[in-house]
């Protein structure tokens, strides 16, 4: 299955035969205080650099969380989308659970922007769905709902079926669907890896959509926290991820490595094009 996600100029694949994409995930007003800050102050310069950054770090699509605690996503949302959209001719991913900031910040956003996210709560797939049909996006449906974080495979598979149901039922076909299975701290719990692994290959065998992942949650409050996330990244795309949401720099070689190991980069093309580039700075 291929999920066709396109910026302004640039159209980006997602599908299993392909090197992974990566979702760059450093513009998060959530995550990170510098960021909120800037979106505070209508510091847009600090958000264009950090786009041009991660796309010259690897990164395929760009991910804008403007979700700041006292401030209005709905200006703020389609504001970061012109930003880096100045900066940067990738695809778009926008990361907000709110129906009014979606809607303001597809008006402006160029292409086919990928939309983060849906969950299997009826609010939420009320909300959301009708705006993925609308701009003839696609959509991240989470492995959630109201009974929470899904927790084992056979839960997280049944709300990974239902959004996909959902989203056929108004219009919008499976590879306009890209499924987060959700990885979980570590910490908190041991087990919690191998859930999200085994419901990762459950999807991917029963429902055969694209998957992506936040992977670097399995290291909250865990020492080391770049070889576990790496490590981790690596197992999850054998597994079958295919377009995790990530710090580019930080896992580049990893996904490159992984892609050459899985088959996923013909006659090494991309592993020793990037190599030959570092090679020449
Ligand atoms: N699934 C989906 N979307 C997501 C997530 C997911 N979006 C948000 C998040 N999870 C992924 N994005 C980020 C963005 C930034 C950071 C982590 C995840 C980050 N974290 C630093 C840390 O954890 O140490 C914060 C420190 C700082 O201020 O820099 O940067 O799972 N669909």
């Amino acid at each position: 299955m291929e999920t066709r996600i396109a910026g302004a100029t640039r159209e980006v694949i997602i599908g299993d035969e392909r090197p992974t994409v990566l979702i760059g995930e450093r513009i998060n007003a959530t995550a990170r205080k510098s960021i909120a800050e800037a979106a505070r102050t209508g510091n847009w310069e600090v958000v264009r650099r950090e786009a041009v950054a991660q796309v010259q770090a690897g990164a395929d699509i760009i991910d804008i969380n403007m979700n700041v605690f006292g401030a209005d996503e709905v200006a703020l949302l389609p504001a970061a989308v012109r930003a880096v959209m100045d900066a940067v001719d990738v695809p778009l991913c926008l990361d907000s659970t709110n129906p009014r900031a979606l809607d303001a910040a597809l008006k402006v956003c160029k292409g086919r922007p990928l939309i983060n996210s849906v969950t299997g709560e009826e609010s939420s797939l009320k909300g959301i769905l009708p705006l993925v049909k609308q701009y003839g996006a696609a959509v991240i449906g989470l492995t959630q709902d109201e009974a929470g974080v899904a927790g084992n495979a056979d839960t997280r598979m049944a709300v990974a079926r239902k959004i996909i149901e959902r989203a056929r039922s108004v219009g919008i076909p499976p590879e306009h669907v890209v499924i987060d299975c959700l990885a979980l701290s570590l910490g908190a719990d041991p087990a919690s890896a191998q859930a999200t692994l085994e419901a990762i290959r459950r999807v991917k065998a029963d429902l055969g959509v694209n998957l992506t992942l936040g992977a670097s949650n399995v290291s909250f409050g865990l020492p080391d926290r770049k070889a576990l996330d790496r490590t981790f990244l690596s197992i999850c795309m054998a597994a079958g991820v295919n377009c995790p949401i990530v710090d580019a720099a930080a896992v580049r070689q990893t996904v490159l490595a992984a892609d050459l190991i899985l088959g996923r980069d013909k006659r090494a093309r991309r592993y020793i094009g990037v190599y030959r580039e570092r090679a020449k700075r």
